[in-house]
Protein backbone atom coordinates (compact mmCIF):
# COMPACT_ATOMS: atom_id res chain seq x y z
CA UNK A 1 0.00 0.00 0.00
CA UNK A 2 1.78 3.08 -0.99
CA UNK A 3 2.03 6.03 2.08
CA UNK A 4 2.99 8.83 0.09
CA UNK A 5 5.30 11.50 0.42
CA UNK A 6 6.48 13.14 3.71
CA UNK A 7 8.37 16.32 4.04
CA UNK A 8 9.61 16.78 7.53
CA UNK A 9 10.84 20.40 8.57
CA UNK A 10 9.75 24.07 9.27
CA UNK A 11 9.61 25.63 5.88
CA UNK A 12 12.06 27.67 7.37
CA UNK A 13 15.00 25.46 6.83
CA UNK A 14 16.29 23.84 4.13
CA UNK A 15 13.36 22.06 3.83
CA UNK A 16 11.79 24.41 1.93
CA UNK A 17 13.92 22.89 -1.10
CA UNK A 18 11.91 19.95 -1.06
CA UNK A 19 8.65 21.56 -0.24
CA UNK A 20 9.63 23.74 -3.58
CA UNK A 21 10.08 20.53 -5.36
CA UNK A 22 7.40 18.88 -4.45
CA UNK A 23 5.45 21.93 -5.17
CA UNK A 24 6.49 21.99 -8.74
CA UNK A 25 6.40 18.70 -9.33
CA UNK A 26 2.76 18.60 -7.98
CA UNK A 27 3.09 15.61 -6.15
CA UNK A 28 0.85 15.47 -3.48
CA UNK A 29 2.76 15.30 -0.20
CA UNK A 30 2.14 15.90 3.70
CA UNK A 31 4.32 18.32 5.70
CA UNK A 32 5.84 17.37 8.94
CA UNK A 33 7.20 20.97 10.20
CA UNK A 34 9.20 19.38 13.00
CA UNK A 35 11.68 21.99 14.63
CA UNK A 36 15.33 21.85 14.40
CA UNK A 37 17.49 20.80 17.92
CA UNK A 38 15.96 18.69 20.83
CA UNK A 39 12.30 19.69 20.68
CA UNK A 40 12.33 17.84 17.08
CA UNK A 41 15.19 16.95 14.95
CA UNK A 42 16.97 15.62 17.73
CA UNK A 43 14.71 13.54 19.54
CA UNK A 44 14.78 9.79 19.45
CA UNK A 45 12.53 8.94 16.87
CA UNK A 46 14.02 11.96 14.22
CA UNK A 47 16.93 10.69 14.90
CA UNK A 48 15.73 7.11 13.81
CA UNK A 49 15.01 8.33 10.46
CA UNK A 50 18.70 10.50 10.18
CA UNK A 51 21.35 10.20 12.38
CA UNK A 52 22.07 13.31 11.35
CA UNK A 53 19.46 14.89 13.42
CA UNK A 54 18.99 17.63 10.29
CA UNK A 55 16.63 18.77 8.40
CA UNK A 56 15.24 17.72 5.81
CA UNK A 57 14.38 14.08 5.75
CA UNK A 58 11.64 12.37 3.27
CA UNK A 59 9.72 9.61 3.68
CA UNK A 60 8.70 8.31 0.12
CA UNK A 61 6.73 5.38 0.69
CA UNK A 62 9.10 4.12 3.08
CA UNK A 63 12.39 4.98 1.26
CA UNK A 64 13.98 7.73 3.56
CA UNK A 65 16.42 10.21 2.55
CA UNK A 66 18.24 13.16 3.77
CA UNK A 67 20.33 16.15 2.35
CA UNK A 68 17.72 18.84 1.00
CA UNK A 69 19.54 18.65 -2.88
CA UNK A 70 19.82 14.73 -3.14
CA UNK A 71 15.91 14.90 -2.06
CA UNK A 72 15.17 17.71 -4.79
CA UNK A 73 17.49 15.68 -7.37
CA UNK A 74 15.55 11.91 -6.01
CA UNK A 75 11.91 13.75 -6.73
CA UNK A 76 12.90 15.60 -9.40
CA UNK A 77 14.15 12.22 -11.39
CA UNK A 78 11.22 9.91 -9.60
CA UNK A 79 8.54 12.44 -11.26
CA UNK A 80 9.80 14.32 -14.06
CA UNK A 81 12.98 12.62 -15.83
CA UNK A 82 13.16 14.48 -19.06
CA UNK A 83 11.41 17.39 -17.88
CA UNK A 84 12.19 18.88 -14.31
CA UNK A 85 14.80 16.14 -14.65
CA UNK A 86 17.70 16.05 -17.64
CA UNK A 87 17.27 13.18 -19.88
CA UNK A 88 21.02 12.68 -20.85
CA UNK A 89 23.97 11.95 -19.43
CA UNK A 90 25.80 15.31 -19.79
CA UNK A 91 22.86 17.28 -18.59
CA UNK A 92 22.14 15.35 -15.59
CA UNK A 93 26.01 15.52 -14.74
CA UNK A 94 25.69 19.23 -15.60
CA UNK A 95 22.56 19.33 -13.14
CA UNK A 96 25.31 17.56 -10.10
CA UNK A 97 27.52 19.98 -11.16
CA UNK A 98 25.50 23.41 -10.47
CA UNK A 99 23.58 21.33 -7.26
CA UNK A 100 27.36 20.61 -5.69
CA UNK A 101 28.54 23.69 -6.46
CA UNK A 102 25.45 25.69 -4.61
CA UNK A 103 26.10 23.73 -1.39
CA UNK A 104 29.93 24.11 -1.90
CA UNK A 105 30.49 27.37 -2.61
CA UNK A 106 27.42 29.68 -1.24
CA UNK A 107 24.61 27.67 1.13
CA UNK A 108 26.61 28.65 3.95
CA UNK A 109 27.59 32.05 2.80
CA UNK A 110 23.95 33.03 1.98
CA UNK A 111 22.75 31.64 5.66
CA UNK A 112 25.38 33.23 7.56
CA UNK A 113 24.80 36.53 5.53
CA UNK A 114 20.96 36.41 6.14
CA UNK A 115 21.20 35.96 10.03
CA UNK A 116 23.28 38.69 10.45
CA UNK A 117 21.64 41.06 8.11
CA UNK A 118 18.16 40.22 8.32
CA UNK A 119 16.92 37.21 10.97
CA UNK A 120 18.79 37.94 14.27
CA UNK A 121 17.73 40.78 16.11
CA UNK A 122 19.90 44.37 14.88
CA UNK A 123 21.72 44.60 18.17
CA UNK A 124 22.82 40.96 17.67
CA UNK A 125 23.91 40.98 14.06
CA UNK A 126 28.05 40.19 13.08
CA UNK A 127 28.80 43.11 10.85
CA UNK A 128 31.97 41.31 10.05
CA UNK A 129 30.75 38.32 9.58
CA UNK A 130 27.95 39.76 7.54
CA UNK A 131 30.89 41.52 5.45
CA UNK A 132 32.91 37.98 5.71
CA UNK A 133 30.05 36.01 4.24
CA UNK A 134 29.62 38.68 1.49
CA UNK A 135 32.97 38.85 0.45
CA UNK A 136 32.43 35.01 0.00
CA UNK A 137 29.92 34.71 -1.67
CA UNK A 138 31.46 37.76 -4.47
CA UNK A 139 32.93 35.55 -6.62
CA UNK A 140 30.18 32.28 -7.02
CA UNK A 141 28.21 34.92 -7.12
CA UNK A 142 29.75 36.33 -10.35
CA UNK A 143 30.47 32.83 -11.84
CA UNK A 144 26.63 32.47 -11.40
CA UNK A 145 25.46 36.00 -12.96
CA UNK A 146 27.88 34.70 -16.14
CA UNK A 147 26.18 31.69 -16.56
CA UNK A 148 22.81 32.66 -16.68
CA UNK A 149 23.72 35.78 -18.90
CA UNK A 150 24.32 33.61 -22.02
CA UNK A 151 21.20 31.58 -21.33
CA UNK A 152 18.22 31.90 -19.61
CA UNK A 153 18.61 28.99 -17.49
CA UNK A 154 21.57 27.06 -15.92
CA UNK A 155 20.96 23.79 -18.48
CA UNK A 156 19.47 26.18 -21.45
CA UNK A 157 15.72 27.53 -22.19
CA UNK A 158 13.87 25.32 -19.50
CA UNK A 159 13.88 26.01 -15.99
CA UNK A 160 15.08 22.49 -14.49
CA UNK A 161 16.14 20.64 -10.99
CA UNK A 162 19.63 22.63 -11.47
CA UNK A 163 17.47 25.94 -11.03
CA UNK A 164 15.14 24.56 -8.37
CA UNK A 165 18.25 23.95 -6.68
CA UNK A 166 20.54 26.88 -6.75
CA UNK A 167 17.79 29.53 -6.62
CA UNK A 168 16.66 27.52 -3.77
CA UNK A 169 19.99 27.33 -2.27
CA UNK A 170 20.44 31.27 -2.29
CA UNK A 171 16.96 32.31 -1.82
CA UNK A 172 17.61 34.59 0.45
CA UNK A 173 19.54 36.35 -1.39
CA UNK A 174 17.11 38.08 -2.23
CA UNK A 175 17.35 40.05 0.68
CA UNK A 176 20.70 41.54 -0.18
CA UNK A 177 21.91 44.03 -2.78
CA UNK A 178 22.08 42.15 -5.63
CA UNK A 179 23.39 44.78 -8.33
CA UNK A 180 26.65 44.07 -8.89
CA UNK A 181 24.73 40.76 -10.28
CA UNK A 182 22.48 41.79 -12.58
CA UNK A 183 21.73 38.47 -14.78
CA UNK A 184 21.96 36.40 -11.64
CA UNK A 185 19.38 39.21 -9.84
CA UNK A 186 17.12 38.63 -12.89
CA UNK A 187 17.20 34.95 -13.56
CA UNK A 188 16.38 34.71 -9.07
CA UNK A 189 13.75 36.55 -9.31
CA UNK A 190 12.01 34.53 -12.65
CA UNK A 191 12.80 31.28 -10.15
CA UNK A 192 11.23 32.24 -7.71
CA UNK A 193 7.99 34.27 -9.01
CA UNK A 194 6.75 30.37 -9.98
CA UNK A 195 3.66 29.51 -9.04
CA UNK A 196 5.56 26.62 -6.88
CA UNK A 197 7.88 28.31 -5.56
CA UNK A 198 5.62 30.93 -4.67
CA UNK A 199 4.21 28.21 -2.55
CA UNK A 200 6.94 27.23 -0.66
CA UNK A 201 7.83 30.99 -0.25
CA UNK A 202 4.33 31.22 1.40
CA UNK A 203 4.91 28.68 4.18
CA UNK A 204 9.03 29.69 4.83
CA UNK A 205 7.56 33.42 5.32
CA UNK A 206 5.00 32.21 7.51
CA UNK A 207 7.28 29.92 9.39
CA UNK A 208 10.09 32.85 9.39
CA UNK A 209 7.46 35.16 11.13
CA UNK A 210 6.37 33.05 13.46
CA UNK A 211 9.68 31.77 14.74
CA UNK A 212 11.02 33.76 18.19
CA UNK A 213 14.38 35.66 18.30
CA UNK A 214 15.43 32.91 21.12
CA UNK A 215 14.97 30.02 18.13
CA UNK A 216 16.50 32.04 15.74
CA UNK A 217 19.96 32.54 18.31
CA UNK A 218 19.27 28.79 18.86
CA UNK A 219 19.67 27.82 15.45
CA UNK A 220 22.72 30.60 14.79
CA UNK A 221 24.40 28.75 17.79
CA UNK A 222 23.59 25.25 16.67
CA UNK A 223 24.95 25.85 13.42
CA UNK A 224 27.58 27.53 14.30
CA UNK A 225 26.75 30.87 12.07
N1 LIG B 1 23.55 19.57 3.99
C1 LIG B 1 22.33 19.42 4.72
C2 LIG B 1 22.26 20.46 5.83
C3 LIG B 1 21.09 20.26 6.73
C4 LIG B 1 21.05 21.30 7.83
O1 LIG B 1 22.10 21.78 8.31
N2 LIG B 1 19.84 21.64 8.25
C5 LIG B 1 19.70 22.60 9.32
C6 LIG B 1 18.39 23.36 9.15
S1 LIG B 1 18.36 24.35 7.69
C7 LIG B 1 19.58 21.87 10.64
O2 LIG B 1 18.85 20.92 10.73
N3 LIG B 1 20.30 22.36 11.65
C8 LIG B 1 20.14 21.89 12.99
C9 LIG B 1 21.22 21.05 13.53
O3 LIG B 1 22.25 20.89 12.89
O4 LIG B 1 21.02 20.54 14.64
C10 LIG B 1 21.16 19.56 3.74
O5 LIG B 1 21.30 20.31 2.77
O6 LIG B 1 20.11 18.94 3.94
Amino acid sequence: MSTGLRIYGVARTRAFRALWAAEELGVPYQHMPIEIGDVGARTPEFLALNPNGRLPVIVDDGFVLFESLAITLYLAKKYSFGKLYPATLEAEARAWQWSFWAIAEVDRGVNIWSLHAVRLPPAERNAALREEALKVVAAPFKVLDAAVAAQPHLLGDDFTVADLNVAAVISRAVDMDLSPWPRLKNWLMRCLDRPAARAALQLKTASDKATPADVTRRIARINRL
